[in-house]
């Protein structure tokens, strides 16, 4: 299988994240993508390519031009406004727009302040930017890409390792540890190619970002097994009752699921999942791969084995479809190389093969 990766992931590398008000140390590091190519390098199934540049337009296919401006301007401007050492080593709203401060207003003008302009464009607390966090955000949109070509080219499965994750990302806003909803980029770039396109999301978190970027559309299903948003970030989105909207109507599954999830329950849902993907008769498959429903990852609160990886893979295989793997969450970084090798094996039809955690 080819690996499309590019080191420039690790210019993003933000030191504190914001949960509840409590900063901490950031759970979305640069040592997360390091840990599965060391694992991936390791075997002999997999194979490393580099990305090809693919320009701005499959970005503004899915997002907002203002936003992809504002990320593309706002380190210059944060750095401009505090002259540098003062100024803490990253970027991050104080204030963001909430619906309810203009409701029955209309929409918000975007303010010209870089202070204010962040909160227009982000959604939350957890995303820092940094110096490098725009360059790093286009070469993980790049590296989905270059990966959508090699499945275009007649590869039965790629997979994209990069990072920050982008599933949280809707048109208009960043946030959930990403810039770029990478994973959205590339299904709409290969649907404009093959027509009909399915995303299965298979982080622990609902993919907030690409469900509200495909919930129109008929020709891109999105399903996803995610913790219950009732307990869950993003906590606003990922209900059992979104289903889509118009055209989009019934092109949306969420598969919500209880604190605790076992490999069973967890297999039982994915079947749910691949018989709905099953139906839609799509030309290719792309995997939101989140590997934060493992039981010691610790954002989340599912129960798998890395075992039960091997077997998903597996079983995503049997689909029979092109299938574009893009890596989204996971944090227990001892774990998270064997697990996406595991997983990826499993895809590949090779043996479960488990190796002790290095180091
Ligand atoms: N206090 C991905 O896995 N923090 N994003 C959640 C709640 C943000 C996860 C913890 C989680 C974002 C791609
Ligand atoms: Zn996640």
């Amino acid at each position: 299988m080819q690996v499309v990766y590019d080191p420039r992931h690790v210019l993003h590398d933000p030191v504190t994240e914001v949960q509840y008000g409590v900063p901490m140390p950031m759970y979305e590091v640069p040592a997360r993508a390091e840990s599965i190519r060391a694992a991936l390098l390791a075997d002999d199934s997999f194979s490393f390519a580099d990305p090809v540049g693919h320009g701005l337009g499959p970005v503004t296919a899915v997002h907002h031009e203002g936003l992809v401006r504002f990320l593309g301007e706002a380190w210059g401007l944060w750095r401009a406004r505090g002259g540098g050492g003062s100024m803490p080593p990253q970027f991050m709203p104080d204030t963001v727009l909430h619906p309810a401060m203009r409701e029955g207003m209309g929409e918000a003008p975007e303010p010209s302040a870089a202070v204010g302009r962040i909160g227009y464009w982000c959604w939350e607390t957890m995303t820092p930017l940094v110096a490098g966090s725009y360059q790093a955000a286009r070469a993980a949109v790049d590296v989905a890409l270059t990966a959508a070509d090699l499945l275009l080219a007649g590869d039965a499965a790629v997979y994209g390792l990069a990072r920050p994750p982008g599933h949280h990302c809707p048109r208009s806003a960043f946030g959930g540890y990403g810039l770029f909803n990478y994973s959205a980029a590339a299904s709409a770039y290969l649907a404009d190619r093959v027509g009909r396109v399915a995303v299965l999301d298979v982080d622990y978190h609902h993919g907030n970002g690409t469900q509200q970027i495909f919930y129109h559309r008929a020709d891109v299903l999105y399903v996803s097994l995610h913790g219950d948003p009732d307990r869950a970030f993003p906590y606003f989105i990922g209900w059992a009752g979104e289903r889509g909207a118009g055209p989009g109507e019934g092109f949306t599954l969420n598969l919500p699921l209880p604190a605790g999830c076992t490999n069973d329950r967890y297999l039982a849902a994915l079947d749910t999942a691949l018989e709905r993907v099953a139906e839609h008769s799509a030309a290719a498959l792309v995997v939101s791969l989140g590997l934060d429903t493992y039981g010691q990852d610790p954002i989340a609160d599912f129960a798998l084995s890395t075992d039960v990886y091997h077997e998903v893979g597996r079983r995503v295989a049997g689909l029979g479809l092109p299938t574009l793997v893009l890596q989204e969450g996971g944090y227990f970084v001892p774990k998270l190389g064997e697990n996406a090798r595991t997983w990826l094996r499993g895809l590949l039809g090779r043996p479960l093969d488990l190796r002790p955690t290095p180091g």
